[in-house]
């Protein structure tokens, strides 16, 4: 019986991962806490283990609870294609900041909503993220041709997307902008790392030339002479209010299948990459996207991987991960089109948009700023006694009645302005 350890506690992002150095890879074989393996445990007690072989596990138990919850998603998503419209309406008229939930003492005014929503894909080269924005665009309006917007890759994998592109995913309202990247290959992951820390820190731009020192020069010579002309300092700087993260369904499978003793470093990567904590937001991980599953063999074999995606990223695999198989010719024909694969899209797009409002940070606001101060010296004070601490109190209420009034007046002259 094939016996793996649940990963789902390895979810928490941040809490004591070192990014720095590649993850230990699972330990099957780990010692319990007398210090035995499980092994030692097995050839000592066989009538228990017995009795346990026969028995089916917790983890396959779970797993076949998984699976089934799984099969009545798809269930759920086929009856509901009909209604595809609705979402696909609903996503038409979302404007920055809909979704937003006042919490902590924060108004909706008192949030820095943005002009756009930027979603940012990320994921390895070759996992399909132009493919994924060619397909947003074709389902969110409607089209059966002229989708092909995003330059997507040769089989070989070759001619990749070496430069930010931002999209505008509702061609009527442009409320929602999605940025295609640069692919992360396995062997330069500390340096994609610091570059993606860059962008969700400082910020993204259309355009932006994406080189690695890792690449040999005829790439970078090649890269630079396609960016010649500098447009991405014309273009507005986003910042990323949230991470569509995409996974080609065929290399986690084989990863699902390489022996313990094998080399784990492309799991260890990626599990690295989906954790690193820029691509967070508060706890909101990045939505996975799992493409790629129509070239996996068998219905059994895409349960299997998301499974263990989920498993691996610790994530909900039913709820967290949006397995699709992406349309990748340039039309559309009649009978040609999938209502089923293209809700998934779009429940993906607002399960991002989603996220993304629910953690918009505050505006800077120096009234508040001048409140939280003088509440903390109140707070301060309460350790003084009788008349310094009053005195200081006093002050510090003045302080922020003057503010207050210095803000009106500033307000009232730029109205009559
Ligand atoms: N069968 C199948 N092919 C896909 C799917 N998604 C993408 N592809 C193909 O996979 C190849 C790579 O797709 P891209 O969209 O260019 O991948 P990418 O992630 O943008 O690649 P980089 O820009 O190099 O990082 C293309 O040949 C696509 O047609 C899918 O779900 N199923
Ligand atoms: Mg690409």
């Amino acid at each position: 019986m094939k016996s793996r350890r649940m990963g789902g506690g390895e979810g928490n992002v941040g809490v004591g991962e070192d990014w720095s150095a590649p993850m230990a890879s699972g330990s099957e074989n780990e010692e319990n806490s007398e210090g035995r393996s499980s092994v030692d445990y097995e050839d000592s007690v066989p009538g228990v283990i017995q009795q346990y072989a026969e028995a089916p596990s917790e983890y396959d138990l779970i797993k076949s609870d998984l699976k089934k919850k799984i099969t009545l998603q798809k269930q759920s998503f086929e009856k509901r294609a009909k209604n595809i419209e609705e979402v696909r309406m609903r996503l038409q008229k979302y404007k920055p900041g809909d979704y937003y939930l006042e919490a902590g003492g924060s108004k909706k005014s008192e949030v820095a909503i943005p002009e756009v929503t930027t979603l940012l894909l990320v994921g390895a080269m070759g996992a399909g993220k132009s493919t994924l924005v060619n397909n947003l665009i074709r389902v969110l309006n409607r089209k059966t041709n002229d989708f092909d917007r995003a330059q997507v890759c040769g089989d070989a994998g070759e001619n990749g997307t070496y430069f930010l592109n931002e999209y505008a995913l509702c061609e009527k309202s442009n409320n929602i902008c999605v940025f295609d990247s640069r692919g992360i290959s396995e062997v330069a992951t500390q340096e994609a790392l610091t570059c993606l820390e860059d962008w969700m820190v400082h910020g993204v731009r259309h355009n932006q030339m994406v080189t690695r020192d890792c690449d040999s020069d005829k790439v970078k010579q090649a890269v630079e002479n396609k960016g010649r002309h500098g447009h991405h300092k014309l273009s507005k700087r986003r910042s990323v209010n949230f991470v569509i993260f995409v996974v080609n369904a065929l290399s986690v499978h084989k990863m699902y299948l390489t022996p313990q003793d094998g080399d784990h470093t492309p799991r260890d990567n990626l599990r690295r990459l989906f954790k690193f904590p820029f691509l967070s937001f508060n706890d909101a991980r990045p939505v996975v996207v799992m493409t790629h599953g129509d070239l996996l063999k068998s219905d059994n074999d895409r349960l299997e991987t998301r499974i263990y995606l989920g498993e691996q990223l610790g994530v909900p695999a039913v709820d967290y991960i949006f397995e699709y198989s992406a349309h990748t010719g340039r039309f559309v024909e009649e009978g040609d089109d999938c209502p089923v694969n293209d809700l998934i899209l779009l429940e993906m797009v607002e399960f991002a948009l989603q996220r993304a409002d629910r953690n918009l940070p505050r505006k800077f606001s120096t009234y508040v700023a001048v409140k939280e101060w003088v509440e903390k010296v109140v707070r301060s004070c309460s350790n003084l006694n009788g008349k310094a601490a009053l005195g200081i109190v006093v002050l510090a209420l003045l302080v922020q009645v003057l503010f207050a009034i210095l803000i009106m007046a500033f307000r009232s002259s730029a109205t009559k302005s």
